[in-house]
């Protein structure tokens, strides 16, 4: 920049006169350099150098307010005063770029930047800040750099940056950072921001001196808690939950009763209330099975065959939609719902003597029975899974070894494929993936429970969980954490969770829940539930959170 040369900016016609427009005889054109006459116009002041979208000031005492509302660069160097106010530079809205380096500034306040949402581009260089307000860089939803090097900064308030969805470097060399536990939510942001950081140095305390801050690990201050949110006043089997135009329902089976209660996510309450009753004989399992905006229920009974409901918009309830052919399924022991090439299908799996599996599909205007399998296995559980992008379906059963079949896509029927041998007496079979590893886990009721991995030809086992009554075994996740809870009619129900280290489940909580038959994650306005039914007492769910303790 050369010296400091005054200009004034014209206002070609005249305008009403604005807060910072003074009126003066005598005007500067700017692009013709020329004095001309006019009646309003800007003063660059004496110590600023102007052009017309950028103002350069060095050490001028304030903010200058005579300048025109639409530069988009401004920098103040050297200036005198202390702090960053509130609104301090709101009358230049169009600012894309601000410096505001060399000076003395010792505070940002609270929205000192409030008003500039085109900002890209913000120098806070070489000042001596003693502290940053929690709210300083409010609004900056533009910016993309951010630089507060060299500034003596000793501590950045928690989620500083949080407004600033748009940064892409941040640069925080030179400060005098304390990397204490006040520092910690910034090792957080590091690891997750889209930013490029500079490296941050800690300046103190003496033991982290000179490191750097994400190579740091503080005592974990987060404490993750399972703690009951709701208790529904009665037994239950099944819970299954399915969402509907923004909405969150729960379909649970209330065999004592004979209902399958359908509830409703409350976003004012905040709380699952009543939606409606299906009422039957003896339910043992109600799944939801969303087909494009229809909403089918199953509603596997023990006695009188099993039924399916339709959700009827104008009744707003479930009214009977078809029974299921009653002479294939007599103790129906689970219900599973896939698709295969775009065409829905379930499973009922039967679990009587002389039962059989039956598959049912979806003809556009009812369910029809498709594929028959098992006969005489007493098969107590079915989960389909996609392994390698084919459709298996794994049934477990009272009287034989789990067994997979695969999707024969030529004559569109599941085919035998492989037993797992040596794994007798599993109740129940649930499959997951953590990342792209495919896992499923086996129910025993007494011994051990397995979890097996896909590794690319069969499962094998990684790991054995000793089962004390143990009807249930299921995988779950919330965010990115995964669990599995194992169910226990003889103790607690155990609560483990994946450890990323060592790819293995520990155990991490326990639960009291008696005879639970099935647990269920159900996730809503940012709040995780696990349901957790019970064969003997209340049904009840669990509000899983994040605790910080070191707020
Ligand atoms: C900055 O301002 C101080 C007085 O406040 C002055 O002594 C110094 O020379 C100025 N620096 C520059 C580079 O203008
Ligand atoms: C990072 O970028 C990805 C992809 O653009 C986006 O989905 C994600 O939300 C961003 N993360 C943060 C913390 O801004
Ligand atoms: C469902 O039935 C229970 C009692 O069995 C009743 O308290 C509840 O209000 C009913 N819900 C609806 C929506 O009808
Ligand atoms: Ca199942």
């Amino acid at each position: 920049m050369g010296a400091p040369f005054t200009i004034i900016l014209v206002m070609k016609t005249v305008l009403p006169l604005r807060q910072g427009c003074l009126p003066l005889p005598l005007c500067y054109l700017v692009n013709s350099e020329s004095w001309i006459q006019g009646d309003f116009a800007f003063v660059c002041p004496s110590p600023c150098s102007c052009t017309k979208d950028t103002v350069i000031c060095v050490g001028y005492s304030s903010v200058p307010r005579t300048i025109p509302s639409d530069i988009n660069s401004l920098s103040l160097v050297n200036a005198s005063y202390r702090e960053l106010a509130e609104g301090m530079f709101s009358h230049l809205p169009f600012l894309q770029l601000l410096l505001l380096n060399s000076n003395s500034f010792t505070l940002i306040k609270d929205d000192a930047f409030a008003g500039l949402s085109h900002l890209e581009y913000l120098f806070i260089e070489n000042n001596k800040i003693d502290s940053i307000s929690r709210y300083a860089f409010r609004g900056l939803r533009d910016l993309i750099h951010l630089s507060l090097a060299n500034s003596h900064i000793r501590s950045l308030p928690r989620d500083a940056f949080s407004d600033l969805d748009s940064l892409l470097e941040l640069d925080l060399r030179g400060t005098d950072l304390q990397c204490d536990c006040k520092a910690k939510w910034l090792i957080g942001w590091l690891q997750t921001t889209n930013a490029t950081v500079s490296d941050v140095i800690c300046a103190g305390p003496p033991e982290h001196q000179g490191k750097k801050l994400i190579d740091l690990t503080y005592p974990k201050t987060h404490s993750e808690i399972f703690v009951v949110h709701q208790v529904l006043p009665y037994q239950s089997l099944s819970v299954d939950t399915f969402s509907f135009k923004d909405d969150i329902f729960v379909a649970i089976a209330q065999p004592n009763v004979g209902n399958c209660r359908v509830l409703q996510w409350d976003h004012i309450e905040m709380n699952f209330r009543s939606y409606d009753n299906i009422t039957g004989q003896s339910i043992i399992g109600c799944k939801a099975i969303v087909i494009e905006d229809q909403v089918f229920v199953v509603v596997a009974q023990l006695f009188g065959g099993s039924v399916i409901y339709k959700y009827d918009e104008s009744w707003t309830k479930f009214v009977k939609f078809q029974d299921i052919e009653v002479s294939k399924i007599s103790k129906p022991n689970d219900i599973e719902a896939f698709q295969i090439d775009n065409e829905w299908f379930f499973i009922i799996a039967d679990s009587s003597k002389a039962g059989l599996s039956t598959i049912y599909k979806w003809n556009g205007k009812g369910f029809y029975s498709y594929q028959t399998m098992h006969e005489w296995f007493r098969d107590t559980d079915a989960e389909y899974v996609n392994i390698d992008g084919k459709s298996h379906l794994i049934l477990t059963s009272r009287s034989q070894v789990p067994d997979i079949f695969q999707w024969n896509k030529n004559s569109k029927q599941f085919v035998q494929q492989s037993e797992m041998q040596h794994m007798e007496d599993v109740i129940a079979v649930k499959s997951f993936r953590i990342e792209s590893d495919l896992f499923i886990c086996l129910t025993r009721f007494i011994g051990d429970s397995k979890i097996m991995k896909w590794n690319t030809k069969e499962f094998v086992e990684i790991q054995d969980l000793p089962s004390r009554g143990s009807m249930i075994l299921q995988p779950f996740s919330f965010k990115d954490r995964y669990y599995l809870v194992m169910g226990s009619d003889y103790t607690f129900s155990q609560i483990y969770s994946w450890d990323v280290e060592n790819k293995v489940f520990a155990k991490f909580k326990e639960v009291y829940v008696q005879a639970p038959r099935s647990f269920t994650a159900v996730s809503t306005d940012r709040m995780d539930f696990l349901f957790a039914s019970s064969f003997k007492g209340n049904t009840q769910i669990f509000e899983h959170a994040i605790v910080d303790l070191s707020l």
